[in-house]
């Protein structure tokens, strides 16, 4: 399986190349793709290193798929291109995701919506992976209602500027170009992506609108709060959630506890539940601090966790890609 990478120079990009070595995927050739300002730079992958090219070289070099993470008006102009010549694209920007000629997927959740016409398929943002990741089995089990949500979301997810940000306020240094409209060290910005004209931030929207489309259930009511603070390891989730039905609270976790992805962090008495520092360069969703909501019916309340260059990005890009490959869609 020939594989491009388009912005391989990225913080996604470098994980799908070390989230493809380390699942051992088939790939016979790897294609790394950035900007015209990255041609002819070095990236590794598998311990070797590769030249990147643009993405005219790219197309001509004919990948059976590309995997996009190079920002939303890249994939907008690129994906239709590799498309056409028959190359599937996964994308992980929000360029797609609503649009209802394109499938958004989870594989675990909506994989089996997946045909060979697929050519360009979208990756969730993620924010709305590692949440429906668990919300799903509960679905199955009790039917979701409603969910508030507030996240606590690692910077990794704005880019490399982002980080270096950080790290330069960190280190008291003002040489690096703010990308945030605040100082983020020793703060909390409540303003995640762009504010729209309902008050919310598109990354709020898209936990709403996404969450829907992914779970194939139009009913499930979602409000969110999505917040930026001075970590780098994953983004965090408080996520109260009601339900049509009553559940048990340890039969929840031994649903959680027994799902593929899901790991159960739950014993505060010794301190145990996921944090970002744990999650980092981890494929898992890890849930805890489950509580029923004392403050209405079929009402649980739980923290979530994940590394959101991985599970919310890479790893669920090449698990739709593995999708593909083993049903034969590529
Ligand atoms: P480059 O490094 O050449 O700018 P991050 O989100 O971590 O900042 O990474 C964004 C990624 O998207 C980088 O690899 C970047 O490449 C890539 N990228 C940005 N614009 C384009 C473009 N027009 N074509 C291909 N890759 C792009
Ligand atoms: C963040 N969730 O943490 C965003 C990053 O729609 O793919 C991903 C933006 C997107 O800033």
């Amino acid at each position: 399986m020939k594989v491009a990478v388009v912005g391989a120079t990225g913080l996604v990009g470098g994980e799908i190349l070390k989230v493809l070595a380390e699942r051992n995927f088939p790939v016979t050739e790897i294609i790394p793709v950035a900007s015209e300002r990255s041609v002819g730079k070095q990236v590794e992958f598998k311990g070797k290193q590769y030249t990147v090219v643009g993405f005219d070289d790219a197309i001509k070099m004919q990948p059976n798929v590309a995997i996009f993470s190079a920002g939303g008006s890249t994939s907008l102009e690129l994906a239709p291109k590799f498309a056409a010549v028959g190359i599937t694209v996964v994308d992980n920007s929000s360029a797609w995701r609503m649009d209802p000629t394109k499938k958004l997927v989870v594989p675990e959740i909506n994989a089996f919506t997946l045909t060979s016409e697929d050519k360009i398929i979208a990756n969730p943002n993620c924010s709305t992976i590692q949440m429906v990741v668990v919300m799903n089995p509960l679905h199955k089990k009790y039917k979701i209602k409603r969910v508030v949500v507030s996240t606590y979301q690692s910077v990794t997810g704005t880019g490399k500027a982002a980080v270096d940000q950080l790290f330069a306020e960190r280190e008291g240094r003002t040489d690096v170009p703010a990308v945030y409209p605040h100082k983020i060290d020793l703060n909390v910005l409540p303003h995640i992506d762009v504010f729209l004209d309902n008050g919310y931030t598109k990354e709020e929207m898209k936990m709403v609108n996404e969450t829907k489309k992914i779970m194939l259930d139009d009913s499930i009511a979602v409000t969110a709060t999505t917040v930026r603070i001075p970590t780098i390891g994953g983004h965090s989730e408080a996520v109260n959630i009601e339900f049509e039905n009553d559940f048990d609270v340890e039969e929840v976790k031994n649903i959680l506890a027994n799902e593929e992805g899901i790991i159960l962090q739950d014993d505060p008495k010794n301190f145990v539940y996921p944090m970002p520092i744990n999650a980092h360069g981890k494929d898992e969703v890890f849930v805890g601090r489950i509580r029923r909501d004392e403050t209405q019916p079929n009402t649980i309340n739980m923290w979530i966790v994940a590394d959101n260059l991985r599970k919310g990005a890479a790893t669920n890009a090449v698990q739709i890609v593995e999708y593909l490959a083993k049903n034969n869609l590529i």
